[in-house]
């Protein structure tokens, strides 16, 4: 369909939070067990908000050390950020803060962030509250949602918040609001 936006995201975080599980959830619908690859993907999502045809170009990283540089080169020009911890893996939750640092320099400063914690489904295992996650996500001025990819609980939710306050910090009306598409592989469209 034509599109009056086209709005870049980014999914960061560490290796094995969930990145493609999410960005499939939300693109394709569905779970998968396993994703037999490790490389950077790209999927395309329209959805309508506020009368607006909106297209979403959302990256999904790779969370593993030596891809780091790779990863958070991905930030530039993107218009929402989306960090994603596991709330089963402490790790995960106390590297937010350096995912944070790492896109510093990278994103740009109207950026929207949020932050995520993924695999609220596995109630026994978890180990980082909700608690923690809001207070860490109210310290950084981001949205925040805990989700399931595999449950598909709040993914949909998550995602539209962001684009509401992506919409909120454009100017009615304004030419900007057509942003320029980067680097999207046409055969990725949907
Ligand atoms: N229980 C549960 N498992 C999940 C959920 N989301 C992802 N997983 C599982 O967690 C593992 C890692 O998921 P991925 O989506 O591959 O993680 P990733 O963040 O893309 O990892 P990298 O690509 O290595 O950076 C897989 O075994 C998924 O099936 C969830 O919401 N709940
Ligand atoms: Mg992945």
């Amino acid at each position: 369909m034509e599109h009056d936006m086209f709005f870049k995201l980014v999914l960061i975080g560490d290796s094995n939070v969930g990145k493609t599980s999410i960005n499939h959830r939300f693109c394709e619908g569905s779970f998968e067990e396993i994703f037999p690859w490790n490389h950077l993907d790209f999927k395309v999502k329209a959805i309508e908000m506020k009368g607006k045809k909106i297209k979403l170009g959302i990256w999904d990283t790779i969370g593993s050390e030596r891809f780091v540089s790779f990863s958070t080169s991905y930030c530039r020009h993107a218009k929402g950020i989306i960090l994603v911890y596991d709330v089963t893996d402490e790790e995960t939750f106390d590297n937010i803060e350096e995912w944070l640092r790492r896109i510093g320099s990278q994103a740009s400063k109207d950026v929207v962030k949020m932050l995520v914690g993924n695999k609220c489904d596995l109630t026994a295992q978890r180990v980082v509250s909700k608690e923690r996650g809001e207070r860490l996500a109210r310290d950084h001025q981001m949205i925040f949602h805990e989700i399931s990819a595999k449950n598909n609980v709040n993914v949909d939710t998550a995602f539209n918040d962001l684009v509401a306050a992506i919409l909120e910090k454009i100017p009615e009306l304004s030419d900007e609001w057509v942003v320029v598409e980067e680097n999207v592989p046409p055969e990725k469209y949907c």
